[in-house]
């Protein structure tokens, strides 16, 4: 290394050493506790806290009590084995004084084993120090107690003896924020009671106490069992399915002290997941690989149980993740030293070896459950199966949603099979929609160009007994029908955005003409509507008939009028010539024009909702499994005649 790079290493090293001490905290407090507002106040009582609860773990202190003063300063106290307070080898001070002004290098060196140092915490209580105006620690041990007192992070008062004796041991911290350093230094009761109500369920048989002086209020929370307490809480008034599952593992991996405590059940009560998880007693929000590990093994040992014990059909496709977790209520709590923390907010483990522990852990003691409670696995795996088919049925609603926003879009282009009208004013430009592209052709040489637009819509594509009309969203044809009208469906609709005056389906008046019409119907009452209500949709009437004789020619819709037409303008006349039109398509356009299309001259039926309504509804049995209800509908369909109109 050269000269000059030694010397910035040099001037670094220096640098980083100042930054070190507690004048680096009081600089730069949001690097230690992560932000000055309300949280990173509460971050000060989290850090001496969990130093009490440490020393609960490490198998000494039972009681902690945590007190909000009334001049704005907190005290927690524990009975622990009191910090020791015998002279420092090196520092030739005692060893609390070095504890509470030596900036430790996070926590997690000068712990043992799986204290607890998550996230932001495990900074060390020198930090809370350095931000208070004034700190007071009290240690009693060796049938004594004594005291010592810091302002700002620097020794005021050094470590003495108070006079009398005192038996048992413990540790007391008093502190009091520094109000130039936080935004607010307002301890908020119901934030610390929730903590300590949360620790307490995480360390069965550790007592928690929370006196406010401000008010006099005091709670004091402890729980006998732990983690199933846990649980029982999060089910609230919800049934568990079975009764709740729990296992805990001690174990050393790779010289690595760790251990994990589970407990959990399921419920119908409610369909997500409530799984709470943490390391070393410190929340992690969003999971990470301890969660994993937990969830893994729960999916693959359920499948495997339900597998063995036919629980799961064979049909059944293997249960997902989230088929297991559907209504799953779980605590996960993982100690391991050195834990790596990662996400904006260090809220997910990332420590690879959490995975694989709890994987094993957890697969080994449900495994082990399953064996001896065979039925009430089953209940778990059966549960999970309702929750796949209510999840595939999920999928296809929001496969539905997925299609009809694809309708929403205004797309930029018209459909090309559109033959547009000139006009744009909607009073005055209708919309035909026909079937079949012959009758396609005729209709738009027939059309007035100026004001009616043609779509045609080809029939085969349309066929789609017996498909649901999910699938029928999906058909390009009506896409560009929807393309054409311009407004959008189901929710988004927008009548503004209609194109077109008048909607005019004109279908052949036969079996196939009429299945169309129906599903053209069942297609505008379900997502359109307003289209209907606003009386925009009509049903256009071509003729069956064309009788003709010399110059005189005229049209008859049906049997009935035809006979009346023999009666009337053909009376007496022999070799009328009767033409019967299959369908649109065996009509020119003149005589399309003239019987159908003509303002002048046609009739139009105008669909009313209550004739939509009882199309769909027919539409439903036309899409079922039975075949003859096909022509019902041609009996039905002289009732959608309503308003006759123009
Ligand atoms: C009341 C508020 C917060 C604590 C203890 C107890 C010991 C301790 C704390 O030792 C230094 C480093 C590793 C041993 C340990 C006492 C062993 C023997 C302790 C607390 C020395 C820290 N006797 N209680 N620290 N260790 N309570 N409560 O902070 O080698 S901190």
């Amino acid at each position: 290394m050269s000269d000059v790079w030694s010397d910035v290493a040099e001037y670094s090293a220096k640098n980083i050493s100042v930054l070190k001490g507690l004048e680096g905290v009081r600089k730069r407090p949001a690097m230690y506790i992560g932000s000055t507002d309300r949280r990173g106040l509460h971050h000060l009582v989290w850090e001496i806290v969990d130093n009490a609860v440490d020393e609960h773990l490490a198998g000494h202190a039972q009681r902690i009590t945590v007190r909000i003063l009334a001049d704005g300063g907190l005290e927690v106290a524990d009975d622990g084995r009191g910090i020791p307070i015998d002279m420092h080898p090196t520092e030739k001070r005692p060893a609390v004084e070095v504890a509470l002004t030596t900036l430790h290098a996070g926590g997690k060196f000068d712990r043992q084993s799986y204290a607890v140092s998550g996230g932001l915490h495990g900074v060390g209580v020198s930090v809370v120090n350095a931000l208070s105006d004034r700190t007071e620690v009290e240690v009693t041990r060796g049938g004594a107690r004594h005291a010592i007192g810091f302002a700002r992070g620097r020794t005021k008062d050094k470590l003495k003896k108070l006079p009398g004796k005192r038996t048992g041991t413990g540790t007391l911290v008093r502190f009091w924020p520094d109000a130039t350093i936080f935004e607010t230094v307002d301890f908020d009761h119901d934030t610390i009671a929730q903590r300590l109500h949360e620790t307490a369920l995480l360390n069965a048989g550790l007592s928690l106490t929370l006196i406010d002086d401000r008010d006099g209020r005091s709670v004091t929370y402890r729980s006998k069992k732990g983690l199933v307490d846990f649980v029982g809480e999060l089910l609230g008034d919800a049934d568990p399915l079975v009764p709740i599952i729990t296992f805990s593992d001690e174990r050393e991996i790779d010289g690595n002290a760790v251990a994990l405590d589970v407990a959990f059940t399921w419920t119908e009560g409610f369909h997500d997941d409530r799984l709470r998880s943490y390391v070393n007693i410190v929340r992690t929000a969003d999971g990470g690989t301890h969660e994993e590990g937990f969830r893994r093994s729960l999916t693959s040992t359920l499948n495997r149980f339900g597998r063995e014990s036919k629980a799961l059909g064979a049909k059944d496709p293997n249960l997902t993740g989230d088929d297991v977790r559907e209504g799953l209520v779980a605590v996960v709590s993982i100690k391991l030293p050195d834990p790596q923390f990662e996400g904006q907010t260090k809220g997910r483990l990332g420590s690879t070896l959490a995975r694989s522990y709890a994987e094993q852990v957890v697969g080994e003691g449900l495994a082990r459950w399953l064996d001896a409670n065979a039925a009430k696995g089953r209940k778990v795996v059966k549960r999970a199966s309702v929750a796949a088919k209510a999840r595939q049925a999920a999928k296809a609603a929001r496969e539905l949603t997925r299609r009809k926003g694809l309708l929403d879009v205004q797309s930029a282009g018209l459909p090309g099979k559109l033959a547009d009208c000139t006009a744009r004013d909607p009073d005055t430009t209708e919309l035909f929609v026909v079937e079949g592209d012959s009758a396609g052709g005729s209709s738009k040489s027939a059309r007035d160009r100026h004001t009616q637009a043609i779509l045609p819509l080809r029939g085969k594509v349309l066929n789609v007994q017996r498909a649901q009309l999910t699938k029928v969203l999906e058909n390009s044809e009506l896409q560009a029908l929807v393309k054409a009208l311009g407004t959008g469906i189901g929710e988004a609709y927008d009548a503004d955005k209609l194109r077109y005056g008048r909607i005019i389906l004109m279908a052949d008046a036969d079996v196939d003409g009429g299945h169309i019409t129906t599903l053209l119907l069942t297609f505008f009452h379900r997502f359109m509507p307003r289209l209907i209500a606003d009386g925009r949709l009509y049903l256009a009437q071509p003729p069956l008939f064309q009788l003709r004789k010399g110059g005189d020619v005229a049209y008859a819709m049906s049997d009935a009028e035809r006979e009346q037409l023999m009666r009337t303008t053909f009376k007496g006349r022999t070799n009328v010539e009767v033409q019967r039109f299959k369908g649109l398509g065996e009509m020119d356009a003149e005589q399309l024009w003239r019987t159908t299309m003509d303002p002048e001259r046609r009739t139009l039926l105008r669909v009313t909702i209550e004739d939509a309504e009882r199309t769909a509804a027919l539409f439903d049995l036309l899409m079922g499994n039975q075949t003859d209800p096909r022509r019902e509908w041609i009996v039905e369909r002289a009732q959608f005649a309503r308003n006759v109109d123009i």
